[in-house]
């Protein structure tokens, strides 16, 4: 079972993640885990920390000659920003970002900053380099999962997805007519102190049918991506293939049709996002996250000042304009974590090799049935 947890504050000496489960005799491209790094840092409408980082993946034990060894995987990103012990008590909790519940919740009193320092999204660092290495192993199988931002604000994405397309926009979309309109809206909204949220689209290819399980509720594939996706800072939003645009949908206009061709079952749509009962249905997964525009405003909102009391406006740094280009490898990197997780349950092996058999005895079970 790959699990992994990660520790580390935001301006403290790094961030640090351990997985477990990850079959021996992966091969494990640290520059793969650096690009995926170094897109998570990009994006129009950042703010100037990312030019002060400059995230690496480190690794600290698991790995020997470049492959997994099938001990516990130690990733570590430092930071390049270490003034933790030098930062001033945040006693005016922003909206719509952790510190108030979690100055109640822990009993720090009047000061949110150790709450902030950890519940920044700056600790999807290393959360990415673990998807990262679940990424590596997917493509072990043939799968392969992209993520793009397909609305900023206002402005909506339209293009066709395409990697390359993306990698050459500063928005992470594949739309470059609408990337300018992006970087005005951005430009608008920084001038006024204020932040934008947008809309990420994450596809994978090459999924087997079968992964997760309609048995039990914890091990509905839906559920488990939701939850993940959810776990994102910022995030609010989760919807599979149609998602709610179902709603209001006759159910003869919502169900993938199912066809027969040459002993190969193909759907001429996939409405429902390549998962059908908690299961993967072989078509590609379509997952897309709603992200909230940032809490932390240039413009304060109202608050309080926890420490001498009365009205008082919100505590301000520095904030990104918009993160969801960056959020986009956050949740590409969040579906390759639960996707290689059910890998891993479905064709389980202590290495690659012994998942790689079980693999191939699955696919000759399904015969001609599924192709990826
Ligand atoms: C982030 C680093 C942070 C923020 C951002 C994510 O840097 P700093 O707080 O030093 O400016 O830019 O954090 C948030 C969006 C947030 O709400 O906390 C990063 O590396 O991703």
């Amino acid at each position: 079972m790959i699990e992994y947890v990660t520790a580390g504050e935001s301006h403290g000496a790094g961030l640090v993640a351990i997985v477990t489960g990850l079959p021996a005799g992966l091969r494990v491209d640290r520059a793969f885990l650096d690009a995926m790094l170094a897109r998570r840092q990009k994006g129009y409408g950042r703010s100037e920390r990312q030019k002060m980082e400059r995230d690496r993946a480190t690794i600290v034990s698991g790995v020997r000659k470049g492959r997994a060894t099938g001990n516990p995987i130690t990733l570590r990103v430092r930071n390049r920003v270490r003034t933790l012990s030098k930062l001033p008590a945040v006693t005016r909790p922003r909206p719509g970002h952790a510190d108030l519940a979690g100055v109640l919740k822990f009993g720090h009193g009047a000061d949110a900053r150790d709450v902030l320092e950890r519940s920044s999204a700056r600790e999807t660092a290393v959360r990415t380099a673990v998807g990262g290495l679940c990424a590596l192993l997917l493509r072990e199988f043939g799968i392969v999962v992209t993520g793009h931002v397909v609305r900023l604000g206002p402005v909506r994405f339209s293009g066709r997805l395409d990697a390359r397309l993306r990698d050459a926009s500063p928005f992470h979309s594949c739309d470059p007519a609408a990337d300018r309109r992006a970087r005005r809206a951005v430009d608008a909204a920084a001038r006024a102190g204020d932040t934008l949220g947008g809309l990420i689209e994450v596809v994978a290819t090459g999924v087997p049918p079968g992964l997760g399980s309609n048995a039990q509720a914890e091990k509905r594939l839906d559920a488990r991506l939701g939850a993940a996706i959810l776990a994102i800072p910022a995030i609010k939003g989760v919807e599979i293939g149609l998602g709610f645009g179902a709603a209001a949908r006759r159910g003869s206009q919502v169900h993938d049709r199912i066809r027969e061709r040459d002993g190969r079952i193909v759907r001429p749509t996939n409405r429902a996002g390549g998962i059908e009962g908690g299961m993967s249905n072989g078509e590609p997964i379509v997952v897309r996250a709603a992200m909230k525009p940032l809490s932390t405003l240039r413009r304060s909102l109202e608050s309080v000042d926890l420490k001498h009391g009365g009205r008082k406006d919100a505590h301000f740094e520095r904030s990104d304009v918009t993160a969801v280009p960056a959020a986009s490898v956050i949740c590409e990197a969040s579906v390759a974590i639960v996707l290689a997780r059910a890998l891993g349950e479905k064709f389980g092996g202590d290495s690659l090799e012994e998942m790689r058999r079980n693999f191939e005895g699955y696919r000759a079970q399904l015969g001609n049935r599924w192709r990826p």
